[in-house]
């Protein structure tokens, strides 16, 4: 029975090893720029959702990437969970069968058996946890953000606004089932995307002007709850020119689908033009920060 137990033991330190050694890896630096050429095998320039799609959208930025590594991990963990469970369970039912095992041994406690199945669940829960916190650390903050955008959650329409870029500001709305493009998926088109340069570190922040939304774009590995009264951060960055899309993902109200979001990502020259465009297409509209502040002078 020992020599059993001592089995299971050094198996199970076996997979914790493996594990820390997956999870190693990776290491989670924000330095600009392409990460490794075309991201994901689908080949695909879509950042969004595909028919049949199955596991996690390809990612378009390191970001994403991490969160595609912690899966991975977490994954072949509950893979060799499940197998080990399985393997137990089959050997246990054929080996202590009724006509192979007629009298049942009476054992009710086993000190060194019920510490391994103590202690090795939370040695494999801190394998989880290491990564986990680090990955979270990470997608926290941009260290050396290149760039700000101001997103603010409304009901019921995203409303941007590029702080560095000369403070202009503008709303984003979905495109209405008729007016669709065959290249624009529906509910996820917008008419006012929001624009980025490709390998610039954006640094995000979000606020919400009158209930909770979330700012969620799943391919840039970027998730937000834009809170009224409150300013949140994150970052995200894309790696390569394409279109990106996600929605608001917090129930916000009857118009909650209204909130489609539409990441362009193009080369730092096409960003620029679009800024000077926008400067002057958008002149008219007040940014998050003003309509804050105005708050705050309306409720004093
Ligand atoms: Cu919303």
């Amino acid at each position: 029975m020992q020599r059993v137990i001592g089995r299971w033991l050094g198996w199970a330190s076996g997979l914790a090893l493996a594990a820390l050694l997956g999870m190693v890896g990776p290491a989670l630096a924000q330095g600009s720029g392409a990460s490794g050429g075309v991201v994901g095998e689908t080949h695909t320039d879509l950042g969004g959702p595909v028919p049949w799609g199955l596991g996690l959208q390809a990612a378009g930025g390191p970001v994403k990437e991490a969160i595609h590594d912690f899966n991975t991990l977490v994954l072949w963990i509950i893979v060799l969970i499940t197998i080990f469970v399985m393997v137990l369970l089959a050997y246990v039912m054929w080996r202590y069968r009724e006509s192979a095992n007629p009298n049942p041994s009476r054992t009710s406690h086993n000190t060194l058996i019920e510490i391994a199945w103590t202690v090795v669940p939370v040695l494999i829960l801190l394998i989880i946890a290491i990564p986990s916190f680090r990955l979270i650390y990470y997608e926290d903050r941009a260290r050396d953000a290149d760039l700000t955008i101001n997103v603010q959650g409304r009901q019921w329409y995203w409303h941007y606004a590029y702080p560095d870029n000369g403070d202009f500001a503008f709303d984003s709305r979905p495109i209405p089932d008729e007016d669709l493009k065959p290249d624009q998926p529906r509910n996820l088109a917008v008419d006012e995307p929001l624009v980025i340069p490709v390998g610039a570190n954006i640094r995000v922040l979000t606020t919400g002007q009158d209930v909770i939304h979330s700012f969620f774009v799943p391919s840039l590995g970027v998730q937000k709850y834009t809170i009224p009264g409150r300013t949140l951060e994150t970052w995200f960055r894309a790696d390569r020119p394409g279109t990106y899309y996600g929605q608001c993902n917090q129930i916000c109200g009857t118009n909650h689908w209204f909130m489609p979001i539409m990441v362009r990502a193009v080369p730092q020259a096409e960003f620029q033009a679009w800024v000077e465009e926008a400067k002057k297409k958008y002149a008219a509209e007040g940014s998050p920060a003003e309509t804050g502040t105005r708050i705050a002078e309306l409720s004093r």
